[in-house]
Formats: structure tokens, C-alpha cells, sequence
């Protein structure tokens, strides 16, 4: 479908039946990569024209980076290196959490309770070993395109106005706008939007003084985000924190039916924008991106877009994967 045919956020609630406020079925029904699908080959083509140094920026954390990991039940990776004799080395790394740290969160992470899985997926499929909504779809097309990063932090700073590291402190549309008019950057579809809330520079410096109970500022859990990401046809947006959006969730508007009539325990995951994002939109989400680098450079060079690639794991039925990710200024 050709980019100004997609309908508009709002035309996505005007949808009948089980369709409505979803993408389902608009890259095809058994679309497996959802709003990927904005990254078409013209796009691809032109984002190389966004690379004008040739300098690669690794956007990775170490996989170990979080000791003692930053959500519990993700623990830290087992690393073990062993040799068949003493002229040869093998390796393997047990308890490996694929989203401990920077990651992909693909579209089998979340169900809306309302309304299921992306396209509409039976759960029941979604297990170790079948490829449904798998992260293995993405890594066997790639993610290549033009990213753009908004820098909120700096922007934040600069109006006197810090984001408040060590809390959830939600990040409204308008101060991605006015980050994106500030830095001189025009949002182009199909982009891959990274976010620095600063959260991440601030984790780095605390290291084993970290609040605990961690907490961390977000993208707001609004519809209006939702809204946003849809209608500039954002193929991947991610960020340097914890959830993208803010952590611990609260409820919000985005609280769904099914908690609000009692047929759902509320959870840690009331409330989330995730479960607009990944399952209703097909928008997969990237968490604990490291932009500090990146973000320096680009206030340096005054230019916010360059090509941005990542590869993630080529697991069947994964979840999510390690990004992989770089960017090319
Ligand atoms: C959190 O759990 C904080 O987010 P996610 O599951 O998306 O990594």
C-alpha cells in the first residue's frame, strides 16, 4: 500500500468489528514483521543518503552489562569458554535473557487483553519451536533505514527543564516535537526514531547506587503517542531506558476492559503503552539503546539522521534479541 493510503491512527478506530484500532491485516495477513513493512526498498535506498562521515557507532551495551540485572527475573548471562585442546577455544553462554539489555522487543512480547496477539495469532502458537510473529522474521529481512535520533534529554536540559531521572516520569508527544524543532530534524516515514531520555547516562553513573526499586521516565502511556508513532509511520522506535515508556507502569487510560471489569488481575502491565504499540500497530520496540554516543556526535555535527542498521537474532519464535544495532553517521 503505497504510504499516503495507510489510514491515519484515528481512521484505525473507525474499523469494524475485531479490526478496530488495530493495523491488523494492512501489511497482509500473515504479516509477520508489522510496521517494519515501512522500511520498503526506496527508503532503504534513501537513507544511504544520510551517511556522510562513513563513522559506525555501536548503539550495543555489553550483554552483561546489568549485574545484578535491572529486572529480576532476567538474570545475568552464564559465559563459559572451554578448549578441545589447548590450541582451540569454544564457548557457551547459558541463561541468556534476550531483553537484559539492549535489546528488541518483537511482536510476540505483548497481547492486548482485549483484543489478542498482532494479527490476530492464537497465543497457543506462540511457543519454543513455531515461527508465528517470531523475531526470526525480522532477522531474515534486516533492519536497515534512516534514524533519526530525538535527543529529549538535551532538549530537556537546554529549556530548564531536566527530566527527572529516578522516576516515571512521563515524556508527552509535545516534548518530542519540540526536541525534533529545536535539533532542525524533519521526520520522514519509514524513519526509525531513537529517543534519549538520559536515562541511561544516569544509570551508567550511579552503577551500584542505583535506586532500587528502579524507576525510569518514558514515553507516555497515552494514545496520543500511539497516535504520533502511527501517523508519522515510524517502522522501529527506541529508546536508552528501561521500557520506552516510563517504569513501573501506572494505570492510565490505557488500563484495559478486561482489568477494568475484573476478568483480568491488574499487573505490572496495566496500563502499558506496549500493549498498543506492539500488538495493535505491529510496532516492535527497542529498549536500552545506548545513544550517548551517538547523541554527542550529532549535537557536535548538527546533523540528527544517519542510517541505522540492526540484525537480531535468526531464532524461531523468538521473543525478542539482543539489537545488534548501529548507526552510521
Ligand atoms: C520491562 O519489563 C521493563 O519492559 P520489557 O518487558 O518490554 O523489556
Amino acid at each position: 500500500m503505497p504510504s499516503d493510503q495507510f489510514p491515519s491512527y484515528r481512521e484505525l478506530g473507525d474499523r469494524s468489528g475485531a479490526l478496530r484500532g488495530t493495523a491488523w491485516g494492512l501489511f497482509g495477513e500473515g504479516d509477520q514483521v508489522g510496521t517494519l513493512n515501512f522500511l520498503t526498498s526506496e527508503r532503504v535506498r534513501a537513507a544511504l543518503g544520510s551517511v556522510r562521515k562513513g563513522l559506525l557507532l555501536n548503539l550495543n551495551l555489553p550483554l552483561d552489562a546489568f549485574d545484578p540485572p535491572l529486572i529480576a527475573h532476567r538474570g545475568a548471562i552464564e559465559h563459559h569458554v572451554f578448549g578441545l585442546n589447548e590450541f582451540h577455544r569454544d564457548e557457551r553462554i547459558d541463561n541468556l535473557f534476550t531483553q537484559a539489555s539492549t535489546q528488541i522487543d518483537g511482536l510476540r512480547h505483548f497481547a492486548h487483553p482485549d483484543h489478542g496477539f498482532y494479527n490476530g495469532v492464537p497465543g497457543d502458537r506462540l511457543i519454543a519451536g513455531t515461527g508465528d510473529l517470531g523475531i526470526q522474521a525480522v532477522a531474515q529481512r534486516g533492519i536497515v533505514g534512516r534514524g533519526v535520533l530525538a535527543d529529549v534529554a538535551r532538549y530537556r536540559d537546554a529549556a530548564g527543564r531536566p527530566i527527572e531521572q529516578d522516576s516515571p516520569e512521563p515524556i508527552p508527544v509535545s516534548d518530542l516535537t519540540a526536541t525534533l524543532r529545536e535539533q532542525g530534524t524533519t521526520l520522514l516515514h519509514g524513519d526509525i526514531l531513537l529517543i534519549r531520555t538520559g536515562w541511561l547516562e544516569h544509570i551508567r553513573r550511579a552503577g551500584a547506587t542505583r535506586a532500587d526499586p528502579l524507576a525510569s521516565p518514558g514515553l507516555a502511556a497515552q494514545e496520543e503517542t500511539a497516535a504520533w508513532l502511527w501517523d508519522n509511520q515510524i517502522a522501529l522506535v527506541a529508546a536508552d531506558n528501561i521500557a520506552l515508556e516510563p517504569w513501573p507502569a501506572t494505570e492510565s487510560a490505557l488500563t484495559t476492559i478486561a482489568e477494568q471489569t475484573g476478568r483480568l488481575a491488574r499487573s505490572s502491565h496495566t496500563g502499558m503503552l506496549h500493549r498498543i504499540l506492539i500488538p495493535l500497530l505491529g510496532l516492535s520496540i527497542g529498549e536500552l539503546w545506548d545513544l550517548d554516543a551517538l547523541a554527542t556526535e550529532c549535537a557536535g555535527s548538527g546533523h540528527y539522521d544517519f542510517l541505522v542498521t540492526a540484525e537480531p537474532l535468526n531464532l524461531t519464535g523468538g521473543v525478542g534479541s539482543p539489537a545488534n544495532a548501529l548507526a552510521i553517521v
